[in-house]
């Protein structure tokens, strides 16, 4: 672990008998349950919101969509075009690379669009192709994989929860690119380029050029130096999400001694928290953790990590953002109070 703190905390799997006998104040028999996510899809207007610039105002009946470069025949797309494909529906969460581990630049909604691969076949993709260009109308620029691209639940969406995608979201039509943090989920696009090569925006800035989700936990409840009564119990809870890099989430679990414990041969005891959202890999688990709480007042320092199903578990603490994106689980201090 590259931090580690010791510091006492009463042993919470001790058990109830280990209390003084005395009776709680009612308030703190009742359990607190504010969840964080509190709901699979972010609440119109609270999804984040990130890009280089101002936002471009564009009108659906002015939009027009280029597809050229490496193709055999270019074509020119307008809105009906797109909207009058044979659509689909899907739950994504999008997650930003640039994100500071625990910060809230990670949310989930319900989009529509068509595949992208139906799109590039009108076409007709040239066998020296190698990556598919977007230029959008903020001036923003980004590349992926032809072998990424042509996957099929790579989606050109036109919708955002059953409405018109916001123009904050990317209106008229933006890229939804699984597996891949924000940076290669481009909003606005005005151009689809097939190219042998491409320097996107942010990787001439040093961020990773591929930009595949790491494995990530986030502890929504309690925030960073919350304070929690004495003797109660508090739901912990959070989202954890791999974008379906590893397979989707197996299992989270939390630490309430992380780095110091109870234990002789210094191991942090982890505890399973309860999956209590989820749809596909391709989009967040909310989880939550009934805790506990100690008898005693002082700090105690709360961590959560995900096991993912193919093995993957997340094993350092860390705050830092990475070009890559960051991979250490998310820790919160807590300040336990007597009532
Ligand atoms: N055209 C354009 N698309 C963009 C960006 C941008 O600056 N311009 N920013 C990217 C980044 S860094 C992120 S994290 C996501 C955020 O998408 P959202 O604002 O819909 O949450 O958009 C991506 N797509
Ligand atoms: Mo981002």
């Amino acid at each position: 672990m590259n931090r580690r703190k010791f510091i006492r905390v009463a042993a919470v799997s001790v058990g109830s008998l280990t209390l003084p006998l005395r009776s709680l104040p009612a308030e703190n028999n009742i359990p607190k349950e504010i969840l964080k996510p509190a709901s699979m899809i972010t609440p119109k207007g609270k999804f984040y919101v990130l890009q280089i610039g101002d936002v471009p105002t564009l009108k659906a009946e002015h939009w027009r969509m280029g597809v050229t470069g490496l193709v055999e025949k270019p074509v020119m797309l307008n809105y009906e075009n797109i909207t009058g494909m044979e659509s689909v529906t899907a739950m994504r969460t999008l997650k930003c690379i640039g994100d500071p581990i625990g910060s809230e630049q990670m949310s989930n909604a319900m989009w529509t669009g068509v595949p992208l691969r139906n799109i590039l076949d009108k076409a007709g993709i040239k066998a020296e192709a190698k990556v598919v260009v977007f230029l959008c109308a903020d001036g923003y620029h980004t590349a992926i994989p032809i072998d990424r691209a042509l996957r099929e639940e790579v989606l050109l969406v036109y919708r955002m929860n059953d409405e018109p995608l916001p123009a904050n979201h990317g209106f008229p039509v933006r890229l939804l690119n699984p597996g891949h943090y924000g940076t290669k989920n481009p909003k606005w696009i005005m151009n689809i380029t097939l190219a042998e090569s491409h320097v996107g925006y942010w990787e001439a800035r040093d961020w990773d050029p591929i930009a595949r989700v790491k494995l990530a936990t986030l502890i929504g409840t309690p925030s960073n130096d919350e304070v929690i009564q004495a003797g109660g119990t508090y739901t912990i809870s959070g989202a954890a999400f791999d974008s379906g890099n590893h397979g989707g989430i197996e299992r989270v679990e939390v630490s309430i001694d992380d780095g110091m414990t109870t234990s002789v041969d210094d191991v942090s005891t982890w505890e399973a928290a309860d999956i209590w959202g989820s749809d596909s890999p391709l989009a967040w688990y909310l989880w939550k953790y009934k805790w506990k709480v100690p008898d005693n007042p002082g700090e105690v320092e709360i961590s959560a990590r995900a096991i993912a199903n193919d093995g993957l578990t997340q094993k350092e603490a860390g705050f830092d953002a990475d070009p890559a994106g960051a991979v250490g689980y998310h820790f919160v201090r807590a300040e336990i109070v007597k009532g």
